[in-house]
């Protein structure tokens, strides 16, 4: 089989550029190693800047987004005694909009069939050849028996563990890591938020967020170890812990409810550079990962499309090929700040067990600064609702 561009990976970043490539008229492959129901089963981001919806809108997808999502215009800090308010919309103007991956996924999956969006799922073996030439392609296994798809580029969305990566010679790229010691333990279940906002609570016991699906879905997270086991967490103990990291005025508003979905998360943060590598093109996780405290993840794989999507239009609609000689550099650009970002939230909310009395007191000082500072709450406001393109 022979297309323009061959996409590995059907989670969010490969599903957008796919879309976005078709509606220019280029031809597109997606390769997916799992199923599409077992795509959707994966519970993950739940915040979207105007960049993620912007993408929406542009591809004509975005209407069960406005009618079904949360338009969110603050959040909340929490320090144990307090609640920070971050008002987003007055500060910067800007709001963001609570709609799940899950749901973004299902609204690019739904409409694939009917715009010529091929994609192939449960292709196992997938393995990139010829990344170094103009004439790359991947071969895959569907039912055991080998397909072959010729493209001109290689675009490589397939997540942290994904083959794309790990393709290029380790002589050509680097690696910048830091991972945390603890996870994130969340619980997804039917049940009212028990907050009009997020709230991002930084406790003795350690960190919890409040967050939400819509109005009678709500997604609760708290840190735990690493070695956590989630047997160890029954939904009533689960329940009980976030009241108190939570505080004593959004516990009274929690309502509880049995887990549609429990999981751990490890916390990192990742980049590889250079997101190019010939003819094959990284985006979304495959190249970075951001601890989820800032909510950035699936918003980085958004801005990376976008770059993509139009520096690869440029090459097959006008010939030209400066955008995607200075994609990779474009992209990291606006990945490192989303990192920074990122590893700020995570260094001020969480518990680090080398912290210390002394890192306590640095966090609750901050927290104290940021209560008191328009300036401070301005700077995590625009960071939150997503810096420009
Ligand atoms: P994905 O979603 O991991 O999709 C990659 C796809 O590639 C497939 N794949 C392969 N396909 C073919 N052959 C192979 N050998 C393959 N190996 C893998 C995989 O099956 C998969 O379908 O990466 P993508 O598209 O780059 O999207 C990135 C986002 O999923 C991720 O950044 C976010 O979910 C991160 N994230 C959040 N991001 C936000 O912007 N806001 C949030 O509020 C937010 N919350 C979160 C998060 C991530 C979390 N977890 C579990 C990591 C909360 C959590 C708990
Ligand atoms: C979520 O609802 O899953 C969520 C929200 C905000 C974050 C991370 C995750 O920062």
């Amino acid at each position: 089989m022979k297309t323009d561009v061959a996409i590995v990976g059907a989670g969010p970043a490969g599903l957008m550029l796919a879309h976005l490539l078709r509606q220019a008229g280029i031809d597109v492959v997606v390769l997916e190693r799992k199923s599409s129901d077992y795509v959707l089963s994966r519970i993950r981001a739940g915040v979207l800047e105007q960049v993620t919806v912007d993408l929406l809108d542009e591809l004509d997808l975005g209407e069960r987004m406005h009618r079904e999502g949360l338009p969110h215009e603050g959040f909340f800090l929490a320090d144990g005694e307090r609640l920070i308010h971050i008002n987003m919309a007055e500060l910067t103007g800007r709001s963001v909009m609570v709609y799940g991956q899950t749901e973004v996924t299902r609204d690019l999956m739904n409409a694939s069939a009917a715009r010529g969006v091929e994609v192939v799922y449960e292709a196992e073996d997938v393995a990139l050849h010829d990344i170094d030439n103009e004439s790359p392609y991947v071969t895959y296994l569907k039912n055991g028996t080998e397909h072959r798809v010729d493209a001109r580029f290689i675009a490589g969305c397939d997540g942290f563990h994904g083959p794309s990566r790990q393709a290029i010679p380790d002589t050509v790229g680097r690696a910048y890591e830091r991972v945390y010691p603890f996870g994130w333990l969340g619980i997804l279940a039917d049940v009212p938020p028990c907050n009009d906002e997020l709230i991002y609570a930084n406790h003795e016991n350690g960190f919890a967020l409040a967050s939400m699906r819509s109005k009678t879905r709500s997604r609760y997270y708290i840190q735990v170890p690493l070695d956590e086991k989630l047997s160890d967490w029954p939904d009533d103990r689960l329940w009980d812990e976030l009241a108190t990291r939570l505080g004593p005025d959004a516990a009274s508003h929690i309502t509880r409810g049995p887990a549609l979905e429990k999981s751990i998360a490890p916390l990192r943060s990742y980049v590889f550079e250079p997101m190019r590598y010939g003819s094959l093109f990284l985006a979304g996780d495959s190249a970075h990962i951001v601890p989820p405290t800032g909510a950035k993840g699936l918003n980085l794989a958004s801005s990376d499309v976008a770059y993509l999507s139009r520096a690869m239009i440029e090459y097959f609609k006008e010939g030209r090929s400066e955008g995607i000689d200075a994609y990779s550099q474009t992209a990291l650009a606006r990945v490192w700040k989303s990192e920074r970002f990122s590893w700020t939230l995570t260094t001020l909310m969480h518990r680090f067990p080398d912290g210390g009395a002394f890192g306590r007191r640095m966090q609750v000082a901050e927290l104290d600064y940021i209560a008191g500072s328009r300036a401070a709450q301005t700077s995590i406001a625009e960071n939150y609702i997503g810096l420009p393109l």
